[in-house]
């Protein structure tokens, strides 16, 4: 999916269940939520402006038979959030969308997501991004570190 021209398009990812929707919902005033079908696929939507600049957020499906869609909404992406859930720690498939970021050079920042669930501390040492601490549920942390991804966007 191509945006316009002078706007930003980001992608949240990260494995099923570790809160994209909910940190796509506390970024976004309005959002228009598209279900392809019913539970088992749920792309979300939304746009927010930002200094007047139009940025385009996705959050893709994170089981790994959707793959494919990762891929197509990973064309002409300008950064990524990467959703992890704390509580469960690193999944493979956070391991795999990771390295595709690194390899493909694409600014991305980690959300630590669920930090009110924490057993134990969980070992981030291998990713070279900032890691935000997040609780998407009560919003926290998730506006600062999507602040700081557009920095990292250069936008
Ligand atoms: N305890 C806790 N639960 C969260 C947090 N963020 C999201 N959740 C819950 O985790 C579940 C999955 O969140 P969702 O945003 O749908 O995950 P997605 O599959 O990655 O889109 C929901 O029940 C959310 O309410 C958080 O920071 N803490
Ligand atoms: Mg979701």
């Amino acid at each position: 999916m191509k945006v316009k021209n002078k706007e930003t398009k980001v992608v949240i990812m990260g494995s099923y269940n570790s809160g994209k929707t909910t940190t796509l919902e506390n970024l976004c005033e309005k959002m228009t939520k598209v279900e392809y079908n019913g539970t088992t696929i749920s792309l979300d939507y939304g746009n927010i402006l930002v200094g007047g600049k139009k940025v385009h957020i996705f959050t893709t499906p994170g089981q790994e038979r959707f793959k494919f869609m990762r891929e197509i909404l990973s064309q002409g992406l300008d950064g990524a959030i990467v959703v992890i859930d704390s509580s469960r720690g690193l999944t493979a498939t956070d391991e795999n969308i990771i390295k595709r970021l690194n390899d493909n050079q694409i600014p991305y920042v980690v959300f630590a997501n669920k930090q009110d669930m924490i057993l134990e501390e969980l070992d981030l040492d291998g990713i070279d991004a900032p890691i935000i601490p997040t609780i998407a549920m009560k919003g926290e942390g998730v506006e600062d570190g999507f602040n700081l991804l557009l920095t990292l966007i250069g936008s």
